[in-house]
């Protein structure tokens, strides 16, 4: 890998297609003698290579002396660069042609194709970034919502690293006076505080869990937090799904049973992804097909992170409480009850009885007329609550990628095991392998432990061009 990384590498960085202009990247240690080699215009009579970094420079692309684009060449110095070398980027005419024949020309000039992900790659490789930053640009790229960018931003200004940074510390801090120890074992010395050391590990065990734990959020930031519309038949759900959507996605009618499959779309609020699942009504049935429905509910309901089961506001309440419990829910799902078609029911005297039933159950009621779109927002409100709640809960810091949460998995078990040990008096030298453990999976994290394996994982993963 070493040696590949003295070659002088190009790409195009602007999606596929025609566009007004795009961007080719020219990146390493010929970087400016190539760039030198094609371009003629406004450089005051200097070489490229003796222009300051981060300026931007008018001229023509020239092949042989014909003209192939009139251009702006940005430059940038190591290491005050993304990847910390010499880089060139050339905004071009979005032109396939153009882009095609600039690629080619800086080929002929000793530049090679760049591998996917090279340039992040060259930056991590160069201490521009942790791996963990690097990879969060691949997310924010991909970042459809609010949400999933705020994650992604985050981590790629370095508060995960920061936090994985601090545990790495501490635990380094212990393993140093462990060491010591055993240097001098003759003498019998403990030197670093086995009560102190159960303490620390508590702590970065738990720092650890709740890394893991927002895994779950991470990714329901990413893909969509799935809400779940149950109840009844004819309660009233498809109307809400249509209401929600502001379109008529799902078949509204009077007759109980309508919506036999369930029927999902995607809509953003305050920022967030939220993808609705309206579902067939739970009841009891002989019909093959409308009971297929319903075990997709049930299936539905499991993965669900907000449900709303809305019911008939003209119900009595404690069948409404029947109907929460029916659903069976675990206590991580949150659970709000809407009391459908208040427009046709007296009001007040239905919402206080439903409020003084589900209140002792912790659950939220809100009164709402599906049909005449009333005190939707208030639901919206509720989901975003829910949401935010769900993330301040947990550090502000969320794990979005399925190689820090195995990594972080890892780590809380050689945290699990160090605790056992300190439990049982284990000589200092297997306590510290332990630990020592414990910092290797966290250094994955991070990067400050790699393979070739791990970062050809990665990067391979990126678009060409990045
Ligand atoms: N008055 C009134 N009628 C409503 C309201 N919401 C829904 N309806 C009516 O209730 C009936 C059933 O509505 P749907 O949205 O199809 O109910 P559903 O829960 O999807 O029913 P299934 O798919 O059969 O389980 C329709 O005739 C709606 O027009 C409301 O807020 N007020
Ligand atoms: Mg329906």
């Amino acid at each position: 890998m070493a040696n590949q990384k003295e070659d002088t590498i190009c790409a195009i960085a602007t999606p596929a297609g025609n566009g007004a202009i795009a961007v080719i990247r020219l990146n390493g240690p010929e970087a400016l003698l190539i760039a030198e080699k094609i371009f003629s215009g406004s450089t005051r009579g200097k070489k490229i290579k003796q222009l300051p970094g981060n300026t931007i420079h008018h001229g023509y692309i020239k092949d042989n002396g014909r003209v192939i684009d009139e251009v702006l060449l940005a430059l940038f110095r190591s290491p005050r660069s993304y990847t910390g070398e010499d880089m060139v980027e050339i905004s071009c005419h979005g032109s396939l042609y153009i882009q095609q024949s600039i690629l080619q020309l800086l080929i002929r000039n000793g530049a090679r194709m760049a591998r996917p992900g090279e340039f992040t790659q060259r930056a991590f490789l160069n201490g521009k970034m942790d791996l963990s930053q690097a990879e969060a640009v691949a997310d924010l790229i991909a970042s459809s919502s609010e949400a999933a960018h705020r994650v992604a931003i985050n981590q790629i200004r370095g508060g995960f690293s920061e936090e994985i940074g601090n545990l790495r510390k501490h635990l380094l801090k212990f393993i140093s006076l462990i060491e010591l120890e055993l240097d001098f074992s003759e003498e019998n010395v403990e030197f670093a505080d086995r009560q102190a050391l159960r303490k620390l590990l508590l702590g970065i065990q738990r720092q650890i869990s709740m890394l893991i734990q927002s895994f779950g959020t991470g990714n329901v930031l990413k893909d969509g937090i799935p809400v779940v519309i149950a109840g009844l038949p004819n309660a009233g759900k498809s109307t809400l799904l249509n209401v929600f959507l502001n379109e008529e996605r799902a078949i509204v009618s009077e007759m109980p049973g309508t919506t036999r499959d369930t029927v999902e779309d995607q809509i953003h609020i305050e920022g967030y992804l939220f993808r609705f699942i309206d579902t067939a009504g739970l009841r009891h049935t002989e019909d093959k097909i409308e009971m297929i429905g319903i075990r997709k509910t049930y299936e539905k309901l499991k993965h669900a992170s907000i449900v709303l089961l809305i019911t008939d506001a003209a119900e009595p309440a404690d069948e409404m409480i029947n109907q929460v419990q029916a659903l069976g829910l675990d206590n991580k799902q949150k659970i709000v009850l809407l009391l459908n078609k208040m427009d046709k029911t007296d009001a007040p005297a239905v919402m206080q009885k439903a409020r003084a039933a589900a209140g002792q159950l912790g659950i939220e009621v809100i009164g709402i007329s599906a049909k005449q779109g009333i005190h939707i927002d208030q639901v919206k409100r509720a989901l975003v609550n829910s949401v935010q709640q769900e993330i301040q809960s947990e550090t502000g810091i969320v794990v979005t990628n399925a190689r820090h949460y195995d990594a972080l998995q890892r780590a809380y078990a050689a945290s699990e095991r160090a605790l056992t040990g300190i439990g049982s008096g284990l000589p200092g030298d297997l306590l510290a392998q332990d630990i020592r453990e414990i910092m290797h999976y966290l250094g994955e994290i991070t990067g400050e432990i790699t393979t070739d394996e791990i970062l050809g994982n990665i990067f391979a993963n990126f678009c060409i061009g990045k």
